[in-house]
């Protein structure tokens, strides 16, 4: 963990008890009781969507057979709590999902009492959907890098600057999910990643009702990318790699399913048992890693 990088001037007051700390998109704050059932928490699973975050607490409740707890809020984010697994879903883009990234990393702090060494055993991941570059529908990427459109990580404007982040997965997790899935028949790929802040315009789709690329820049940014390792693109990546690097975490993943070939089309017209079995891919790779590292 990099310590010098946590925000100290604001968790120290809550650490010490004198303020609390109020996740307000996820309608908690940290002195409320809810969360001692939280603090035995061993990864954080993350998604788009609300309907899928309660699937797979659902299934892993099963497992386990563990209660589901959930937080009241759900108007922006899904969380369910179950057996040392927080369970919550982003949203779209970077812009929601930095948001509820950066309560949870706080949640975490808290829920750790702040000791750097039990933050740092907590296993984070996003699992999601994407558009194959070169591959598929179908086929489930684990991320080794998490770029933006222009091939360099993720950033932010702090007033007139613009801050960098790390966009690197560690490679040992990646290949870890991979070896635990091995023997599923599932095809599996590593590679990199690229987050774009749109889904039509920054991935190069001519098909939005603004269209700003043609053709020949598509496949020509399309082939360039590909090239330079980029396997899928998705909205998320770039972010959540930059800030569990800024924490300095050593334990975080993205594993997501192409639901077509980028460099066949734009649009997916995938079929929805179709849609539904590449979602059920990820969540089968995800499961199997996490049968590995939460073993009991
Ligand atoms: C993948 O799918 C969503 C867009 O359809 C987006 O959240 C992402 O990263
Ligand atoms: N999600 C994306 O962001 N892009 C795709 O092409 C498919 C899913």
């Amino acid at each position: 963990m990099n310590p010098e990088k946590i925000n100290h001037a604001f968790l120290d007051g809550v650490m010490s008890g004198e303020y609390p700390d109020v996740y307000y998109h996820f309608g908690v704050a940290s002195d409320d009781p809810i969360l001692k059932k939280f603090r035995d928490v061993k990864a954080v699973v993350l998604c788009g969507s609300g309907g899928r975050i309660i699937e797979f607490a659902e299934k892993w409740s099963k497992k386990r057979k563990r209660k589901i707890y959930a937080l009241p809020k759900e108007e922006r984010f899904v969380t369910r709590y179950c057996d040392g697994v927080l369970f919550a879903s982003h949203g779209m883009g970077m812009p929601s999902a930095s948001i509820c990234v950066q309560e949870l990393m706080r949640m975490v702090y808290f829920l750790k009492d702040g000791n750097l060494e039990e933050m740092d055993k907590v296993f984070w991941t996003r699992v999601g959907t994407s558009g194959g570059v070169g591959l598929e529908g179908g086929t489930v990427v684990v991320t080794t890098e998490g770029l933006m459109a222009d091939m360099k990580p993720y950033r932010v404007l702090v007033g007139e600057r613009e801050h960098y982040f790390d966009g690197d997965f560690p490679k040992d997790v990646a290949q870890g999910i991979i070896d635990a899935s091995k023997d599923s028949g599932l095809p599996l790929e590593m590679g990199k990643t690229i987050a774009g802040n749109e889904f039509f315009i920054e991935q190069m789709r001519l098909d939005g009702a603004i269209r700003l690329a043609e053709e020949s820049w598509k496949f020509g940014w399309l082939d360039w990318i590909h090239e330079k390792g980029v396997r899928n693109i998705e909205m998320e990546g770039a972010m959540l790699a930059g800030f569990m690097n800024h924490w300095g975490f050593s334990k975080f993943a993205m594993i997501c399913c192409t639901l077509l070939n980028r460099m066949n089309g734009d649009q997916v017209t995938a079929s929805k048992e179709d849609l539904h079995s590449y979602s059920e891919r990820s969540g089968t790779v995800l499961f199997n890693y996490l049968d590995v590292i939460l073993k009991r």
